[in-house]
């Protein structure tokens, strides 16, 4: 009986300890996620504005990248191979998504992995496709054009070619997966009266529900959406701030850190729908967007959202140097 009772004893502070010890992991873990106050003592290679500027030019080329057109599937192509330029790990996602409006969309999801094995990741992404109409131009003459889609579609993909191609050059010691969602700008025009949320971010509802890798997790998540404008301001947007608030607050802590921090304001904004909203839905990986965005100017987006104007008339090197710059930090100091 008394051997009994001194196992039973044992037992419960076994368990004590276990719990505590869990406990412990969980809090080191978060603790270890949150922290970047300090700059970590690793080698963060230079992020080159002037390549992430050309990448625009490239995408811009092909003209406005509307699903079901020349141009997106020749783009498509290019992004594809020039993933491949820097890692062997590309995944092509296609699928044929229902638009709003019924159209049957020709998508792909294009995917680069760098360090495929390692269980501890990072997601980067942005949106590629261009939006087929400029229904916000103040000119109703253009409303029915597509947006060229420099700084709402390329900037983001033109800042993560080139993270692909630092991350090729200087293994950043984690695994980092890069994911250019298709679709996301075919959203039910206003006019239409549109208050469905859901026709925009086709691309990532797919990929959220259809992980090029069945499981799929990653530590955490940074999407990039407009972050080529000429004097651009990132707010703390809501959706980020309710599914990943430490990871925007240290995203944000880093670029002050360097010097950034005209781009990057304090100032809470509302809530948007965009690709980020599914990955953290759906997927449950804690993931902020980065977008130049704030619900007191006109237009709540940069200037020339959504219109013929949105060229490379308006991509700051600058800009694209304070994202990059800021975001290339925090992907080496994850390691
Ligand atoms: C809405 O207008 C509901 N979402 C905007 C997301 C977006 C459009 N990002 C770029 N273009
Ligand atoms: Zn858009």
């Amino acid at each position: 009986m008394k051997k009994n009772k001194l196992i039973a004893k044992l037992t419960i502070v076994l368990f004590v300890i276990t719990l505590s010890g869990c406990q412990n992991n969980t809090n080191t873990t978060v603790t270890d996620e949150n922290k970047a106050v300090e700059a970590k003592n690793v080698f963060v290679p230079e992020f080159n504005a002037d390549s992430a500027y050309k990448n625009i030019e490239r995408q811009l080329a092909f003209g406005p990248r509307v699903p079901n057109t020349t141009a997106h599937k020749a783009c498509a192509l290019w992004l594809e191979a020039s993933f491949r330029r820097f890692t062997p790990n590309v995944i092509v996602q296609q699928a044929k998504l229902r638009a709003f409006d019924g159209t049957m969309l020709d998508s792909k999801n294009i995917i680069a992995s760098f360090n495929p094995d390692n269980t501890s990741r990072v997601l980067l992404c942005s949106h590629w496709d261009s939006r087929p109409w400029a229904d916000h131009d103040p000119d109703p003459a253009n409303r029915k054009k597509p947006v060229p889609a420099a700084n709402d579609g390329a900037s983001g993909v033109g800042v993560l070619l080139e993270i692909a191609r630092q991350l090729s050059l200087h293994d950043p010691g984690l695994g980092v997966d890069i994911v250019l969602f298709d679709a996301e700008d075919y959203g039910e025009p206003q006019e239409l009266q549109g208050t469905n949320e859901d026709s925009w971010a086709l691309g990532s509802q797919y990929w959220s529900k259809n992980p090029h890798i069945p499981g799929y997790m990653a530590r955490f998540g940074i999407l990039l959406d407009m972050v080529g404008a000429e004097g651009a301001t990132f707010t703390m947007e809501g959706t980020s701030m309710y599914y990943a608030p430490d990871i925007m607050r240290r995203v944000w802590d880093v670029a002050d850190r360097l010097g950034h921090g005209s781009y990057f304001s304090t100032k809470k904004t509302g809530g948007i729908t965009d690709d980020h909203l599914y990955v953290n839905q759906i997927l449950g990986i804690p993931t902020i967007d980065i977008i130049d965005y704030d619900q007191d100017r006109e237009k709540g987006f940069f200037k020339y959202w959504h219109t013929v104007d949105d060229d490379m008339k308006n991509i700051s090197k600058e800009t694209l140097r304070a994202v990059g710059h800021t975001v290339m930090t925090v992907v080496y100091e994850s390691k």
